[in-house]
Parts: structure tokens; sequence; C-alpha cells
């Protein structure tokens, strides 16, 4: 969806869900100010049972002047807007309208509408908010109190930035300005000191698995900040490699996953913990996820929150077995012999778009590499948007080049960020085709047990297999062992 298709309405209702955190508002308030530069009649309003009352919310309204209301009851003219909520989910006061959009960032909860724009994979509404506005070319800088706003949404849903993973959240944290001071002001300003009793409370009342050296604590109702914070104080223990937080909120159950050991990563356990209830995600090291308590209770009603993590808790570390490329051998004869069907990949010669020497960050949805720009560099993007690096010679050995366009459709095509000035370079237009030369074989087969793979190029984190798709192991290196997810190994390799 796109603003210009909201704009044929001349009254707009921005209704954030009930007790508001600062990410609803924050998104709220930015398409608040977008539409009133169009001549809108706009409102940004809340509801429910409480009214505003914690300490940095009010502040982040009182400094930044947001003209949020509290309603009870409101008759809708023209377009309601939820953000950062369903319309029809059990978190947001129900208004009656005739026309209705949604923006959010949660699970899809309600079933689908014509104008919505819900994208579960960013880490906060205002995100997603920030790229509709940047698509729809308003310039957010120009309007500090909205850059503040936008900034501020998603450093609150991202514990601090911790718990961030998507390329598009990482580029609005790194464009965007914001008043440090404040920013500051709001960061300690966040504990009520009842929260501070809840934390305490939460930290006596944890459960220890000693098998598996993990710490599982529930919270009282609390800002989910909190729920880090516990976490990342739980996880010191000597004893305590593994940590779950998690709460009850209104609309679902928040959770917070920390780990220290190589063996698990915080980010694949937390959507693991999530599954097709919600979703999780973030970092190795610190993760967070949300499961949405409607689809809970059609599921899993016949528990409670505690049996339902220990039971996912216990089947995920059944379900899975660790295979370290190079210390071990695998048993070829169960493998069988697989090639790869040429598919023309994209490449991007650098020095004809940057100057030798130039400091940058090539983004990709994988990964942030940092790179001083040589003459020899050669960037490889292949149809999922994950990159490499090669040099010229290593490129001319292995493909060859086909004088067309890549114009394959990637979630977030690679961006390159010149570390100086700031700048982004989009590379769609600079990406060309190759095609690798020869007959690239290896030995494969489809997993039966999940495994997590550490690679001789990756020895401190894992790539996770799940069941059916392939283990890998290249016929001219047997240590070079990985995995390729089913959907692309049916589309690439042919049996020979
Ligand atoms: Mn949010």
């Amino acid at each position: 969806m796109r603003l210009a298709e909201l704009e044929v309405y001349n009254q707009i209702i921005i209704q954030c869900h009930d007790n508001p955190d600062p990410d609803t508002i924050a998104a709220g308030y930015a398409l608040y100010k977008y539409f009133e530069s169009k001549g809108k009649e706009v409102r940004l309003v809340y509801g429910g049972n409480l009214l505003i009352t914690k300490p940095n919310i009010v502040m982040f309204i009182e400094a930044l002047r947001i003209p949020i209301e509290y309603i009870e009851e409101l008759k809708v003219e023209g377009l309601l807007i939820t953000v950062d909520c369903q319309y029809g989910a059990g978190n947001v006061r129900h208004l009656g309208a005739e026309h209705v959009a949604i923006i959010d960032h949660h699970v899809q909860e309600v079933p689908a509408i014509k104008l919505q724009e819900i994208r579960n994979y960013l880490a906060s509404s205002a995100t997603v908010v920030w790229d509709m506005l940047c698509e729809a070319g308003y310039d957010v800088n120009e309007h500090p109190d909205v850059s503040m706003a936008l900034y501020y949404g998603l450093f609150t849903d991202s514990s601090s930035f911790i718990e961030i993973s998507h390329p598009l959240d990482k580029d609005m944290r790194d464009s965007l300005k914001y008043d440090k001071q404040l920013l500051r002001r709001l960061r300690n300003a966040v504990l009520t000191l009842r929260e501070l009793e809840i934390a305490g409370m939460a930290l006596i009342r944890h459960s220890y698995n000693d098998a598996h050296k993990y710490v599982m604590v529930k919270a009282q109702e609390c800002d989910p900040n909190i729920l880090g914070l516990i976490s990342d104080f739980a996880l010191q223990v000597d004893s305590v490699n593994v940590c779950i937080v998690y709460n009850e909120a209104n609309e679902g159950i928040k959770f917070s996953v920390r780990s220290c050991v190589k063996e698990v990563m915080a980010n694949e356990l937390a959507a693991y913990l999530a599954g097709d209830l919600g979703n999780g995600g973030g970092h190795v090291e610190r993760a967070a996820g949300f499961i949405s308590k409607s689809k809970f209770n059609e599921l899993y009603g016949h528990l409670n929150y505690d049996e339902y993590f220990l039971r996912k808790l216990t089947a995920y570390y059944q379900s899975f077995e660790v295979v370290d490329a190079g210390k071990m051998q695998i048993d070829l004869s169960k493998l069988r012999h697989y090639k790869k069907i040429p598919i023309p990949i994209g490449f991007v010669r650098l020095s004809e778009v940057l100057p030798e020497g130039e400091p940058i960050i090539i983004r990709s949805l994988e990964s942030d590499i940092e790179r001083i720009v040589k003459a020899s560099d050669i960037l490889i993007i292949d149809r999922e948007g994950s990159i490499s690096l090669m040099n010229e010679e290593r490129f001319g050995t292995n493909y060859k080049i086909l004088e067309e366009p890549f114009d394959v459709k990637i979630e977030y095509f690679p961006r390159i960020r010149k570390q100086n000035t700031g700048k982004v370079l989009y590379l769609e237009s600079y990406t060309k085709k190759c095609i690798m030369k020869g007959d690239n074989t290896i030995y494969a087969r489809p997993l039966e047990k999940a495994v997590k793979v550490f690679t001789v190029y990756s020895p401190d984190k894992y790539k996770y297999g799940h069941v059916g798709d392939y283990l890998a192991i290249s016929e001219t290196d047997t240590n070079d062992v990985y995995i390729i997810e089913q959907e692309i190994f049916k589309k690439t390799y042919t049996e020979i």
C-alpha cells in the first residue's frame, strides 16, 4: 500500500493501540504530520481503559508536543488508520468506520483488508511508516520532531536497538536525526518504582534447567524493556547459558531471549519459540519475540504460558544435531551426487560506482560488511539478496558476464552506505548478470533431523538447517559442509 492511496480522503483519524507505547505514538504522529502537510483534517487518538501515565511516554508527548487525544467514543467520517495494531483486534478500541487502513509490524491477526501495510519482519511500526514516507518523497529529516519520534519508536521497540536485525531498521536508525539530550532524558525515565519491584520479584521466582543451563522467568505486566533488563542480568549468572523472560500484555505475550553460547543463537531461538503464533528475532546474543494471544488460545488454549515455553524449550533442545565442519567425518555413502544448474546472479564492480579507498558499509538482508573499496572488488548478489565479495581474478575464473541488467525482485536489495557522509547508494541500476562457469558438483542429502552447521568459513556462527533442507558437501573439498534450503536446492540442483 502507498500513502498516496490514502490521500483520497480529506478527513483522517489515526488510532494508536490501547495503552499506547512510544512506537504506536511515533508512527501515528509521523503519519499525522504527513497528512497535515497534505492539507488533510487529521486527528491522532487512542482509547482503552487507561490514560497514558508512564513517565517516559508523558515526557515524549510533551517534549515533541504530540497532539494525541484520548477518546471514549468517536464517529469516524472519512478514513480510520490503526497504527501498530490491527482494526478488529483486541488491543485497540473498536470504532465504527466505513473506510479502514492498517499499518503495523505484528503478525496478521485479522482477515486481510485492501488498505493494509503489515510488515512483521520489521522491529517497529515506526520503520514501516518511515519507509512509506521515504517512498512518498517526504524528507523526514526536515521535520526534526517527526524524525526524533520515529527514532524513539524504534529505540523502545528494539530494546535500545539491541534486537534489530532487518536492514531497513538499520537504515532508519543510521539516517534519522535525533535529539541526543532528549533521548538521554527519556532513557532514564523508563522505570517506575513499581516496575523496579516487578523486576526484583521476577528474579526471585525464576526456574532453572540444569541439563541445558537455561533459566526461565515470568514477570508481571511491565514495560517490555524491563524484560530485556531482567534477562541481561540473569545471563550473567555463571551457570546460566540461555535466558528467557516473558510476560503477559494485553494483546499477547512478550518475551526476551539471551544466549552466551555459540550452539544457541538468541534470534533463532526467539523465532522458534514464537513459531506460527507470532514473531521473534534480533541478534545472536540478544533477541525478543511476541506471541499473539488469540492465536495461542486457538492452538494451545489448554496450556498455560509456562507450560508452553517449557514444552517448546524441551522440543527445541531435542530438535537438532550439531555439525562442526572440518572436525568430523561425514559418511558420504548416504549422500547423492548433484550438479548445480547454472542460474544467473548479479554482480557490481565496486570501482565503477565508488572511488578506491572509500570506506563503506555494504548492507544486505543477512549482514553488514564494512569495507575500504579496492579497485578489484566485485560484489556478488544472489537471487535471495545475499552478498559476497571476491576479487576480479577469482570472478573472471569462475563467472561469465552476461551483458544484461539483473532485474530480480528481492525483499531488500543490497545498498551501500558511505561511512564518511552517510549517503546511501542504491545498487539496483548498477547490478548486471553473470553466470557460473563449468560444473559445480556436490554430495547432498535431505535432513531428517534439524542440524546446526558450523562451516569452516564461519566457525562461531551456525547455519540452521530445517528438516527437509539439504546437507551439502563440496566434491572437491569435503571439509566444505553447508546447508542449502529446500526451495533453493530444488530450483538449483539436479541429480547426476
Ligand atoms: Mn510496535
